[in-house]
């Protein structure tokens, strides 16, 4: 229903090239509320961990590494149907595929410099959130603009 809940997070290439502010602003102007946030860089350790079900892919180091080498901006967002919604305002993995309009076809070209992550389903955004957040760093309120959103 409307509390589906997704994990999205902006890469350090997104962080470094100053799209946080519009990123944000694309989940919030769609109607999505954020439950969580943080502004922190992350050890290799916990990237490994966050990207484990790549472990056996000849990229997995290097973007382990990557995802670690500055600050990144993990959120949770919530709303009807945020998980595959969110995966749609992304784009396409590789942003040559991502189509104009999505986050990653307006904003990059190389595949390992796609500035965002979103889980691909319900079950890795419930592990996701886990990993990422604590139970007492998700914010329970309600949008004054909810009757607004959802009819
Ligand atoms: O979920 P998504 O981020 O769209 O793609 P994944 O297949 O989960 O891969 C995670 C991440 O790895 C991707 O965003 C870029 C990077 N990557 C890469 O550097 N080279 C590849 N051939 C495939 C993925
Ligand atoms: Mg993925």
């Amino acid at each position: 229903g409307n509390q589906e809940r997704t994990f999205i997070m902006i890469k350090p290439d997104g962080v470094q090239r100053g799209l946080v502010g519009d990123i944000i602003q694309r989940f919030e102007k769609r109607g999505y509320k954020l439950v969580a946030m943080k502004f922190k860089q992350f050890d290799e350790a916990h990237l490994k961990q966050h990207y484990i079900d790549l472990a056996d892919k000849p990229f997995y180091p290097k973007l382990c590494k990557f995802m670690s080498s500055g600050p990144v901006v993990p959120m949770v967002w919530e709303g009807k149907d945020v998980v595959k919604m969110g995966r749609a305002m992304l784009g396409a993995t590789n942003p040559l595929q991502s189509n104009p309009g999505t986050i990653r076809g307006d904003f990059c070209i190389d595949l390992g410099r796609n500035i965002c992550h979103g889980s691909d389903s319900v079950d890795s955004a419930n592990k996701e959130i886990a990993l990422w957040f604590d139970k007492t760093e998700l914010a329970s309120w309600s949008m004054c603009t909810g009757d607004n959103v959802y009819e």
